[in-house]
């Protein structure tokens, strides 16, 4: 069977879907056609969700929180860890349709849906270890502590690139939290959504669990999502994608007071010092650079190479470069597919059109590839920090390269930048890189020492600083965003003094 009926896909496809076997879509509904951007061919269509389906979705969801919010952490957990299981079951399939719907390589969008698993078996363990604090209280007789509780409904808006990873990273913890997780996926790919619904239902389902897990495809025009900024039934909204979108999501929610956590762009680099070993530094530059097409939050976008080893860098890279395989993600040798759509095809030749009249220099690629899909050849340019197509993100394999005298000036590059997600020295010197991860070092969620900016694993938080919104997704305590916080003090004496020695008596 081909890879859209392993995952039970039809065409078209319902856009919503309130729990198990409750799939829908509006009457006369805009339709998405899912195009494999390898080659045009169609692969399914969908039938987008309106406003009934919204509200419809959003009153299922509420429901199910208020159950699901009293089953026990662990057991919710048992439903996470079986979730895990059927993606372990599928992973081949959603693997391979994350390649036909987004261009992926298949090594690529299996590992995807590893992230998907890892994230599964992350959750089940924090299922058991939602801690508050007991503390210390200033007063005889009282108990005082921290107690965290579900937040109710979750929104999660993913973008094409990650297009069910994040997802999990978002959902899985949501879930175990006590939430129930409305899903409004890329419109660039809306397939894998739908398929990782299906698989939720059937674990949902074989359970009798509430439908704690529900999907929104929204249309072309963003209605729905611009609904889900507004909408005060909304307790959290997590939002991937770019700063501009971003900002909108952001002040709209804060202007409800709401909850929000963001994962935006980057401009990540990676610093080549003097001493860096190129065993290490090479293949982490090409893989942060051409690896998903140059389409991840933490590509490598600048290159900072100290001087004295800039030429033989530029070289490696270009002969590297030469040898990268672009063509049919689901080709094994193939180290590059297509970018996503035309739009991204036509943002890249801009930019390397910008860069050039700004003065940078073509050391390889710089042109699309001619053809039926998307492709692009992995481009590398010498360019300078201040220039404006350095500074901004492009989500194509466009790699800037310059060059740095001192380490403080090369940290000094790498954050000078408006994003603060990853970034990356190599090195041989331990001080260098202490300084590096030091107060003075890099300004970034993440920063790595002798490893890329890309391909983190899911135990660490991810996220990043400055307009990469300052969230922490995945690992670590990112859990503590789905939860909300509540401090307890419980008195258990016989004469209640108050805080602070303060004196409130009645007379007489
Ligand atoms: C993204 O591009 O939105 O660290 C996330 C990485 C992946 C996640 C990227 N684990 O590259």
């Amino acid at each position: 069977m081909n890879v859209l009926g392993r995952l039970g896909i039809e065409s078209p496809e319902d856009g919503a879907c309130s729990g198990p076997g409750n799939w829908h879509a509006a009457a006369g509904a805009a339709v998405l056609e899912s195009r494999n951007p390898a080659n045009g061919e169609l692969l399914a269509t969908v039938r987008c969700a309106g406003s009934e389906d919204y509200a419809r979705v959003m009153a299922v969801a509420r429901e199910a929180a208020l159950a699901w919010r009293t089953v026990p952490a662990p057991k919710r957990g048992e439903i996470v860890r079986q979730i895990g299981d059927a993606l372990r079951q599928h992973k081949d399939a959603l693997g391979s349709l994350v390649s036909l719907e987004v261009g992926k390589i298949k090594a690529e969008g299996d590992g995807e849906v590893q992230e998907m698993i890892d994230m599964a078996d992350f959750a089940v363990g924090q299922s058991r270890m939602l801690y508050g604090l007991t503390l210390p209280s200033e007063r005889p007789d009282h108990a005082m502590r921290e107690l965290w509780h579900p937040l109710g409904v979750v929104a999660v808006m993913t973008a094409f690139n990650f297009p069910v990873a994040v997802w999990s990273w978002n959902a899985f913890l949501s879930a175990i939290c006590g939430n129930a997780t409305v899903w409004k996926p890329s419109p660039k790919s809306p397939l894998t959504a739908i398929a990782v619904q299906k698989i939720c239902n059937g674990v949902l389902e074989r359970n009798g669990a509430p439908p704690v897990f529900q999907l929104l495809v929204d249309g072309p025009e963003n209605v729905l999502a611009r609904r889900m900024v507004e909408d005060p039934a909304v307790d959290l909204l997590s939002f991937t994608g770019s700063s501009r979108v971003g900002r909108a999501v952001a002040s709209g929610v804060a202007g409800r007071f709401g909850k929000y956590l963001l994962e935006l762009s980057g401009n990540n680099a990676i610093i080549v010092d003097h001493d860096a070993d190129p065993g290490l530094a090479l293949p982490s530059i090409v893989f942060g650079a051409v690896g998903t097409a140059g389409q991840r939050c933490t590509t490598t976008r600048r290159l900072i190479v100290h001087r004295s080893r800039e030429q033989e860098l530029v070289s490696s890279l270009a002969a590297a470069y030469a040898q990268v395989k672009v063509g049919d993600p689901l080709e094994p040798s193939t180290l590059m597919g297509p970018l996503v759509d035309a739009d991204a095809v036509r943002a890249f030749e801009a930019t390397v059109a910008a860069a050039i009249a700004e003065g940078a220099e073509l050391v390889c690629g710089g042109k699309r590839i001619e053809g039926a899909g998307h492709f692009v050849q992995p481009t590398i340019l010498r360019a300078r920090n201040d220039m404006a197509c350095v500074q901004q993100e492009t989500f194509a394999p466009i790699l800037y390269v310059m060059p740095f005298d001192t380490l403080e000036e090369g940290i000094a590059m790498n954050n000078a930048s408006r994003f603060g997600l990853s970034s990356a020295l190599f090195t041989r010197d331990l001080r260098s890189a202490e300084r590096w991860l030091s107060a003075a070092g890099s300004d970034c969620g993440i920063a790595n020492v002798n490893i890329g900016t890309s391909g983190a694993e899911i135990g660490g938080a991810f996220g990043g600083e400055k307009e990469t919104g300052g969230g922490r997704e995945a690992g670590s305590d990112a859990w503590k965003a789905y939860m909300r916080r509540q401090t307890s003090t419980v008195f258990h004496g016989e004469r209640p003094v108050l805080a602070q020695g303060l004196e409130f008596r009645l007379p007489g």
